[in-house]
């Protein structure tokens, strides 16, 4: 099936597009007025993309959009009040053929708050719709356009404040094929980056509501791709096989980063850079305009998870921005010598149920946090944040990184662990009669209920004295000077 095969409607509609060149400018995608009976668009929800349109003629597609307020997961245990384009961050996927002529309904749920309304950039027309399309609470409005130009579109809400509606989630991407459609591949994905201002850092837990200030200064808390760190990992991740082609439209909803898109592991074979019409080829990195897609194609030919990043690495690995595409298959070792990234790239992420982190979170919120849950949360946090200098055994590794596994010296004084973890340390020390003279960084990235958490889980393994970390303690390490500096003077 990977192979490519032309439509039957190609060579009628390839003429079409030849004669309304003739025409110029963007009205050369106006192939005359809809014909057959109005059709209603399949709108799908992210990563999910509506199915190729085999026509060869234009029609009436009439757009059926809703817009709803709604709470939901952020990261593990965190919440956030997202404004939705029908229900998801993005918003669905549109998919509507070059001169066909979309007549657009936005309903607001009832139950909104807000005001909202559509700017789609496939639009020709002041405000891209916007204008036509403010509804209140609990009504509905409708505007009609043709879809002159083919290309990848993203819309989003541009009512007052702006930034404010799109850093809620109000974005989506709209595709209008060519005449002829695009080739055929096995797997079609949609996958949109936005950037996240919340109150609290990155990770903290419970409902967070929005950062203006944050916002102004263009400082995100998170950088995500499809509204929540994780939507698309563990089992949420985008599926492939060997020897497969996948097409994904990539949109930038904002409100402030550009995004350096890539796929580690994977050179684009083809890409639309900024969703226009001429193909660049052999592409590591796109960059992405907030406010703009990109069509990236590849082909699969090694087995094992593919890392969709925003190449701004620290938005990857510190504010969420990662998602995975796992590919299944048979290995190629003439093409890779095999051994799986996943470990080196996906840190705690490779770890996909963080569900003991938010339990945790929630019985400190109810005041009943147990010693076990917050050993539990602490093992899953323990995985690429501490493993990969002390290992995942706490053994170490010899004459680099000591042993935090009966380590003398963390029995010697147990509660000093906070503070390492907080304030890193430096400087000769002995552990279990061996010298390191090395530096940990400060965990700075760590919220004081993740430190209390690894702490205690630290505390209670491999032969470790016991004990317990708790956030209160650790907010008082947080606010004091580094133990170890002190101790120097
Ligand atoms: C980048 C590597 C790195 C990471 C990540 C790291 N450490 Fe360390 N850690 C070190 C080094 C190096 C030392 C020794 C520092 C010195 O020589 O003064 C150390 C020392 C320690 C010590 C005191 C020595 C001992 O073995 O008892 C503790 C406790 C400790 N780390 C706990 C942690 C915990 C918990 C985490 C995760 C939150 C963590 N570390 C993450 C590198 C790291
Ligand atoms: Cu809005």
């Amino acid at each position: 099936m990977a192979g490519c095969t032309s439509r039957g409607s190609a060579i009628a509609s390839a003429d079409a597009a030849t004669a309304a060149t003739a025409s110029g400018g963007s009205a050369k995608g106006d192939f005359g007025p809809p014909q057959g009976e109005p059709i209603h668009a399949v709108l799908t929800s992210p990563p999910n993309v509506p199915p190729p349109i085999h026509r060869d003629k234009p029609a009436k597609v009439i757009v059926e959009l809703e817009v709803v307020e709604k709470e939901m997961s952020i990261s593990e245990g965190v919440t956030y009040t997202f404004w939705t384009f029908g229900g998801t961050v993005p918003g669905s996927f549109i998919r509507v053929r070059q001169g066909d002529t979309v007549e657009f309904h936005l309903k607001n749920a009832p139950d909104s708050k807000m005001p909202h309304n559509i700017d789609l950039h496939g639009v020709t027309g002041p405000g891209g719709g916007a204008a036509s399309s403010f509804t209140a609470p609990g009504h509905q409005s409708q505007f009609t356009f043709k879809a002159l130009n083919q290309g990848i579109y993203v819309y989003h809400c541009a009512t007052a404040p702006v930034g404010m509606h799109v850093a809620n989630g109000m974005y989506g991407l709209i595709l209008v094929e060519p005449p002829e459609g695009l080739s055929k591949v096995d797997h079609e994905y949609y996958v949109m980056q936005g950037d996240f201002y919340t109150a609290g850092k990155y990770r903290e837990k419970g409902h967070q509501p929005f950062d203006m200030e944050k916002a102004i200064d263009e400082k995100p808390t998170y950088v995500l791709f499809n509204g929540a760190e994780g939507s698309l990992t563990g089992e949420k991740a985008l599926m492939a096989k060997t020897n497969e082609t996948v097409r994904m439209f990539v949109g930038n909803g904002g409100p402030n980063l550009v995004s350096s898109f890539h796929v580690i592991g994977e050179i684009f074979d083809k890409v639309q850079p900024e969703g226009g019409t001429h193909p660049q080829e052999n592409v590591q990195t796109t960059l992405i305009p907030a406010g703009g897609a990109a069509i990236v194609e590849f082909h699969t030919e090694v087995p094992g998870s593919y890392v969709l990043v925003d190449h701004s690495i620290f938005r990857a690995f510190n504010k969420g921005a990662l998602a995975i595409l796992k590919v299944e298959g048979p290995e190629d070792k003439a093409i890779y010598s095999g051994k799986e990234v996943d470990s080196v790239y996906l840190s705690d992420r490779s770890e996909p149920n963080l569900k003991a982190v938010s339990t945790a979170a929630q019985a400190h919120a109810s005041g009943k946090l147990t010693k076990e849950e917050q050993i539990a949360a602490g093992k899953q946090l323990f995985t690429g944040t501490c493993s990969v200098c002390h290992q995942p055994n706490g053994e170490g590794l010899p004459a680099v990184f000591p042993p935090l596994a009966k380590s003398d010296l963390l029995a010697a004084t147990p509660q000093r662990i906070a503070d390492i973890v907080t304030h890193g340390l430096s400087g000769k020390i002995t552990v279990n009669g061996k010298e390191y003279n090395s530096v940990m960084p400060p965990m700075g990235q760590l919220t004081d209920d993740e430190v209390a958490n690894i702490s205690t889980y630290v505390l209670n393994s491999w032969g470790n004295p016991g004990g317990q970390v708790n956030k209160e303690d650790v907010a008082k390490v947080r606010a004091n000077p580094p133990a170890a500096k002190a101790a120097e003077h």
